[in-house]
């Protein structure tokens, strides 16, 4: 009797899994199918329940929060990988019929037979219509990539693996990890002294820094030329305009400042961009909104929902905004076109939106029913930018960071160098908008050493931010914050 050969051992079993690994990164890339695997985390999520996914994320060290969603994808692949390795452990030995008919099943059943109707019935915590999974091109899919594997699988000699060849995969390793790593930053060029405090947030948030979050482990790409959008419920005259329609249309450009519900004390969920796009009062306007509205409801591409009141949809500043910094929005910020309601946290600025309901009476979005607030007014918040304190050449230190009153505007800032029992008013840079945060700065000096300092700002209407130290959920966090900043 022949000895078994070891799979693992084969190298068409890597390939075959590179392949098999790479077809679903495309899938769910490229035509946003869900993989089984982002299924199983939707309904692992579903089942922990929000807080305490937003505890356990947030309980990441050193900013690895903002990374989650990409480790659970990774561990997707992995039990994608691990699954596939199982089924060649089995398949190594069997002809090939037998091999790409169990292939399929294992497809089939893993995709079709399983997960798609569970997926229907709401079993994932996904309601049938707030979630596409759209069967046909699904199973096609899942075929294709069963036969892919199980062709490629089979047959060869157990080659063993080299040396020569572990160190080139080892080095094709390293490579790639250079490349994700990405463009080195510019070092900061010396200019005026707010430009050249160490850490500070620039005013305007490149677009690559600006912090992205979705409901979506993988983001839908949508194609210009197909998007629609459409305003219709309580109007005169229901709307559908294409992309080329909005771009015809007067365009306003301003920056305007977005924040995440969920940023914590002190947390980065928080960007300045400049935004340009067509007021959506005007839109309104065209449509005739009827006397009973009171309520938008916004509906995306990514079967995202959520609703404000009209009143802040009639709002000088709110815009659905195609370009931001100048460029067409990225994937992940909402290609090709997404709301922005200033002073409302940043759920509410739907992106990928296609249609806007008029409606009489209010509406819960996708995260309302989740558990967070409707009202969702940005808090005020402050926080202290730079971990070690800059000299400014003149024997003094300066330190700072942003402050922001969602539509109230930034009055004043203090820091305060003893937890708070008295505070020195921060210098705040000029020209500021109500809607953008504000730079602050504070110098003065300081002996070497590590000062523990804290941030308070007010709002346009001389209210104090509130010192209470609340967790995001359900209204956004509140509380000040505190840093070591090191004078060196
Ligand atoms: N369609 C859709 N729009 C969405 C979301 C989403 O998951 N789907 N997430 C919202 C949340 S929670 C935030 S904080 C902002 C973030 O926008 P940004 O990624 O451009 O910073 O988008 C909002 N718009
Ligand atoms: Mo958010």
């Amino acid at each position: 009797m022949k000895a078994t050969p070891n799979p693992l051992r084969m190298p068409r079993f890597y390939l075959a899994l590179a392949a098999a690994t790479l077809a679903a990164g495309i899938l769910q890339f490229r035509l946003g199918l869900a993989a089984p695997p982002e299924l199983l985390f939707a309904w692992l999520g579903h089942l922990l329940g929000v807080p305490w996914i937003f505890n356990l994320v947030h309980a990441l060290p050193w900013g690895l929060d903002a990374y989650a969603k990409y480790a659970l994808l990774a561990a997707s692949y992995l039990i994608v990988a691990g699954v596939g390795a199982l089924f060649a452990l089995w398949a190594a030995q069997r002809p090939w019929p037998l091999r790409l008919a169990a292939a399929l099943g294992l497809a089939l059943a893993g995709t079709g037979g399983v997960l798609l109707p569970l997926a229907g019935a709401g079993f994932f915590g996904l309601a049938p219509d707030n979630y596409a999974y759209p069967p046909g091109p699904a199973l096609l899919a899942a075929a294709g990539l069963a036969a892919l594997f199980a062709l490629l699988l089979g047959g060869a000699a157990p080659r063993p693996a080299t040396d020569a060849g572990r160190r080139r995969s080892l080095k094709g390793l390293a490579l790639l990890a250079a490349a994700a790593a990405g463009p080195l930053r510019l070092a900061r060029a010396a200019g005026d002294l707010w430009g050249r405090i160490r850490g500070l947030s620039p005013e305007i948030t490149p677009t690559e820094d600006h912090y992205q979050v979705s409901k979506n482990v993988v983001n839908p790409r949508l194609r210009a030329d197909r998007w629609r959008f459409e305003i219709g419920g309580l109007v005169e005259t229901p709307l559908t305009l294409t992309l080329e329609d909005l771009k015809a249309l007067p365009a306003v450009e301003r920056p305007s400042t977005l924040i995440c519900i969920s940023n914590p004390v002190g947390g980065r969920l928080v960007g300045n961009s400049v935004w340009t796009g067509v007021r959506l009062r005007d839109l309104l306007e065209r449509a005739g909104v009827r006397p009973e509205a009171t309520e938008l409801v916004l509906r995306a591409a990514d079967n995202y929902s959520d609703s404000f009141p009209l009143d802040a949809a009639l709002y000088e500043e709110t815009i659905l905004a195609y370009l931001q910094n100048g460029e067409p929005l990225t994937p992940d910020h909402g290609f090709p076109a997404r709301l922005l309601v200033p002073g409302i946290y940043g759920m509410k600025n739907v992106k990928w939106l296609t249609r806007i309901e008029l409606a009489g009476e209010d509406y819960r979005g996708y995260w309302q029913k989740r558990g967070w607030s409707d009202r969702a007014v940005v808090r005020t918040m402050s926080r202290i930018d730079t971990g070690v304190a800059t000299p400014t050449g003149d024997g003094r230190v300066a330190i700072g960071g942003v402050a922001f009153a969602g539509r109230r505007g930034v009055r004043a800032v203090e820091v305060s160098f003893d937890d708070g029992r008295s505070w020195q008013a921060a210098e705040l840079k000029p020209g500021s908008s109500r809607i953008t945060w504000t730079l602050w700065r504070y110098l003065w000096k300081a002996e070497p050493g590590t000062y523990a300092v804290t941030v308070r700002a007010v709002d346009g209407e001389g209210r104090t931010q509130d010192p209470t130290p609340r967790p995001p959920l359900p209204d956004g966090a509140t509380g000040y914050h505190r840093r070591k900043v090191r004078v060196v």
